[in-house]
Order: structure tokens, then C-alpha cells, then sequence
């Protein structure tokens, strides 16, 4: 198999794009592919101060590796949630991977201990709160990368999505016709009231796979295993599904993803409508003063009810 490109050996087939690069063709692949999202979604221009949320996944360092080399200015932050070996391990890797290529850009890692601030990992925490573990740490990142890009003044917050990821979710809002969330499932979100930063996810024209390949070929070492608390999840089980379909018939997951976005770009209210709709629901958070639709948000109730039922 010989590269499309340049007719040297292969290293990747890819059949979506009838296609087969090297590495140095298959990179520029990538990149070409995070700028044309970047680009065609309206995500950020080249002076803008990108914070990127990373778990030490291979997503989220390609991601930041991916804006780096691509000359942007973007730091991360990780969420440290406290589960045991698979938060040291992927803590570590996020580490070694500022050390050995992010801090040769000038980046910058931002770190929250969540043990730090409730005085419980995230499982402890969710049982101490009767919340599940997923929608506690849900709320909990949500959070703090807005808090992080507000008070550090970042332009927009970026995560590490893939195609797989957006496809799997799409498939779960569609089968329980979720709307208000498939009118919230681009990726470019705006600031629409002060207080909440723009979110993008500039990989969502990439593969898990393309994205597996990127990070072993760049040599970024990062954590293989899922969160444990993932294991079952409905989201893993989409995932199952359209690999299926993939398999014997290449390109489902782009033509089903990109087409909705594509129905979605026709049909979408303007930023300016999304910003009036939300304006007239959020206020500030009596406690800590990000956005809310009640008197006080759901972080400050969650970091409340565990000040008071935590064992002293
Ligand atoms: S929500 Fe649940 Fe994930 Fe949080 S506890 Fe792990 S599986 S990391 S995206
Ligand atoms: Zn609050």
C-alpha cells in the first residue's frame, strides 16, 4: 500500500477517504483537517488564547500537540477527579506531556484537584451528594473549565471530541429525541451572556482511530484505558454500533454526523438568537456568580450539601 500522496510506503489506510498516507503526509492530513474546522465553524483566529481541556487521553493531548503545531496559543487544564490508579496514571501522562512538548511552545497546564476543593474524589463525592458519579463529574468539569477560561481571561475553551464521540451522541438524541440537545450538539458553541465561555471542538472531522494513529506516530504517550466509571455506558454501546456499521460501509459515521450539521447550519437560530434566549433565563449565581437558571448553580449546591454531610 502506497501513500495517495506521495507514493511512498503507507502506514495508514483510510478507508472513509479512499485514501493511504505516510506519516509525514498523514499528519499534514490531520492538521488540515483541525484547520479546516477551525475555519469553516467560526472557531478562533491566530491571536486568540485557546484553553484546552485534557484528560490524558489520547484525544485531548493530540488535540493540544495538533493547536501547538499549528501555531496557536493554548494552554489546558486537567481535572484531576480523584479515581484512584487511573487518575494517577492519567495525571502523570498529562504531565509528561507539558514537560516534554507543551512547555517547549510556552503552554501552560492549569490543575483542580477535586479531592482538594470537596474533600472527596468524585465517586465518595456522588455518593455522599445520592448523585450518579457521571452527572456529579459532568457538572464538576463543566465548571471549572468555564471558571479557569473566564478568570483567566482565555478566549475560548477547546475539547477533545472526535467524530466518534459526536456520532454516538448524536445517534443517543436522536433515538430518545432529545431537541433542546441536538440544538446544543455543534461544535462551535458561543459565549452567549457574559459569565460562559465559547466552546469548540475543532477534532470533530477526525476519527478515533485517525486520532489513535496521530498519537502513536508522534510518539504521545498517553492513557489507554477508558475511565472505569465508564465501563457499560450507553455512549460505549453507540459506539459498538456504528463501528458495526463502519466496518461494512465506510464513511456512515461522517455522512451521518456531518449531514446533521450540514440540516443543522440551514435551520440554526443566529448566535444573536441563541444569546436572547439564554439571556432571558440566566442570571448570575448568588454564591459564586456564574451563570444559572436558579438563585444559586448546581456547583454550589453539590460543593454545599457535601460541606454538610461530609464525616468531619
Ligand atoms: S463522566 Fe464518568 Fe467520564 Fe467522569 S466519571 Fe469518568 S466516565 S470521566 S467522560
Ligand atoms: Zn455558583
Amino acid at each position: 500500500m502506497n501513500c495517495t500522496k506521495c507514493k511512498t510506503k503507507a502506514v495508514i489506510g483510510l478507508p472513509r477517504h479512499n485514501a493511504a498516507f505516510c506519516k509525514g503526509c498523514f499528519n499534514g492530513f490531520v492538521h488540515d483537517q483541525v484547520a479546516r474546522a477551525i475555519k469553516s465553524e467560526w472557531m478562533f483566529g491566530k491571536e486568540a488564547k485557546i484553553l484546552v481541556a485534557v484528560s490524558g487521553g489520547k484525544d485531548s493531548l493530540a488535540l493540544w500537540d495538533i493547536l501547538l503545531k499549528l501555531g496557536y496559543k493554548a494552554d489546558a487544564l486537567y481535572v484531576n477527579l480523584g479515581i484512584g490508579a487511573y487518575s494517577e496514571q492519567s495525571h502523570a501522562k498529562v504531565t509528561k506531556f507539558t514537560e516534554s512538548v507543551a512547555a517547549s511552545h510556552g503552554a501552560t497546564l492549569h490543575v483542580h484537584t477535586v479531592e482538594q476543593e470537596a474533600g472527596a474524589g468524585i465517586k465518595e463525592l456522588a455518593q455522599l451528594i445520592h448523585r450518579p458519579t457521571c452527572s456529579t463529574c459532568g457538572t464538576i468539569k463543566r465548571y471549572q473549565f468555564n471558571r479557569v477560561a473566564i478568570e483567566q481571561q482565555y478566549d475560548v475553551m477547546a475539547t477533545g471530541h472526535n467524530l466518534d464521540d459526536e456520532a454516538a451522541r448524536l445517534l443517543g438524541n436522536v433515538l430518545h429525541w432529545q431537541e433542546e440537545y441536538l440544538d446544543k450538539q455543534g461544535p462551535s458553541l458561543p459565549a452567549s451572556v457574559a459569565g460562559f465561555a465559547k466552546k469548540v471542538k475543532p477534532l470533530y472531522r477526525l476519527s478515533e482511530r485517525e486520532l489513535a494513529a496521530y498519537a502513536v506516530l508522534n510518539r504521545i504517550d498517553y492513557i489507554v484505558e477508558e475511565c472505569p466509571m465508564a465501563k457499560g455506558s450507553k455512549m460505549i454501546q453507540y459506539k459498538e454500533v456504528l463501528n458495526r456499521l463502519e466496518t461494512e460501509s465506510p464513511g456512515t459515521k461522517q455522512t451521518f454526523y456531518w449531514g446533521f450539521l450540514d440540516k443543522q447550519s440551514k435551520k440554526q437560530p443566529t448566535a444573536t438568537t441563541m444569546a436572547e434566549k439564554d439571556r432571558a433565563v440566566l442570571h448570575p449565581c448568588t454564591s459564586c456568580s456564574q451563570p444559572t437558571t436558579a438563585e444559586v448553580c448546581s456547583y454550589c449546591k453539590m460543593m454545599a450539601r457535601a460541606k454538610t454531610v461530609a464525616p468531619h
